[in-house]
């Protein structure tokens, strides 16, 4: 991509639907007029509706289902604490790239990309990523308390991604301790939190979120199409994924401001009331195991409370494999 093709689409974005003179971008980005007209046939080329007319100059109509680096900055709140923010178009897996570029520094950040190529799950599963119709991120934080407290920050997150999707989608939004949200009986989102830490506690949390936004049912792979579910299938319209990543960033931040100044216990009873699994059977999966039973608890420090069917004792799970 050009140096000032993020730039560009970055200024006809801002003044959009007003058109913006090709010697107005070319003042404020001090490039020449012919630079302009080279990204803007770029980002056409790309898939942006841009209208160009002699007298008045450029205005965007549309964009493609991509990220734009300059866009994603533009929308963010102003005063989010990220150092920067990268946007991919291929990577193997966000989370990757994300564990990569935290070494060496102190720095929060935020890496998208519009394709994995192995998007990854818990325990190394396939996440299906397909390009131009998810949010595929890793945000990296730095909360500095002691590595017990990984189990509560995906506790606050979970609830932040919820408020996030259920802003968009028509039916109920539900979390599915520990790691997926769900519309209905189907994901529509799953996230994972790993942590560098040392003897001091914790260095960096990588969260790794991927949540379906705009698929089609036919846009999922066959062995996904009873499982998974995308916020565009319970919307009235395509989800504009700018709005929706400045949403779910503000409702991010504010369960991390609550996660750091505040215990779990705050927020169990609206965690319990925004959790799918209760008063049904469910099959547990623990370190190979498996048990059917029913969830009936969750307690302070986020331990989910089951009762095994077959031999009535009463387990305390940290992390397991829930099917519905
Ligand atoms: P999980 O292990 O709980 O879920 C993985 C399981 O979910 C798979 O085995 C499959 O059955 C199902 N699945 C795979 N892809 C999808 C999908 N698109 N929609 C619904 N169900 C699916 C949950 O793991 C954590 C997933 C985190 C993914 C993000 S994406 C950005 C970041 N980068 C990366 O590599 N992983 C994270």
């Amino acid at each position: 991509m050009s140096k000032y093709n993020n730039n560009v689409i970055q200024m006809l974005y801002q003044y959009a639907p007003d058109y913006v003179s090709g010697e107005f971008i070319a003042n404020q980005l001090h490039i020449s007029r012919t630079t302009v007209k080279k990204n803007i046939d770029k980002l056409k080329e790309e898939g942006c509706e841009i209208e160009s007319l002699n007298q008045r100059g450029h205005r965007l109509l549309s964009l493609p289902d991509k990220w734009y680096q300059g866009i994603v900055t533009s929308v963010l709140p102003e005063d989010i604490y990220f150092n920067h923010i990268e946007v991919f178009d291929t990577i193997e897996s966000t989370q990757l790239v994300a564990k990569q570029k935290l070494v060496g520094n102190q720095d929060h950040f935020l890496i998208l990309s519009n394709e994995q190529s192995k998007g990854k799950g818990r325990f190394n599963r396939p996440w299906d990523s397909a390009k131009g119709k998810g949010l595929w991120m890793s945000l990296v934080v730095r909360p500095h308390v002691s590595f017990d407290m990984i189990t509560k920050f995906n506790l606050f997150i979970a609830l932040g991604i919820r408020d996030a999707i259920q802003q968009y989608s028509n039916d109920e939004v539900s979390v599915k301790w520990p790691n997926d949200i769900y519309i209905g009986n189907q994901k529509v989102c799953g996230f994972l939190s790993e942590m560098v830490a040392n003897n001091d506690g914790i260095e960096a949390v990588i969260c790794g979120i991927g949540i379906n936004m705009n698929h089609q049912a036919d846009d999922f792979d066959e062995a996904l199409h009873s499982i998974a579910t995308s916020i565009r299938l319970h919307a009235d319209e395509k989800i504009n994924r700018y709005a929706f990543l400045a949403t779910l960033i503000e409702q991010f931040d504010k369960r991390y401001q609550q996660f750091m100044t505040q215990p779990f216990s705050t927020i169990k009873e609206e965690y319990k009331n925004a959790t799918n699994m209760w008063h049904r059977k469910l099959r547990f999966t623990e370190n190979g195991t498996q048990f059917e039973g029913q969830a009936l608890d969750i307690d302070d420090s986020g331990y989910l409370i089951v009762e095994n069917e077959q031999t009535g004792e009463l387990k305390k799970l940290m992390s397991a494999d829930i099917d519905l």
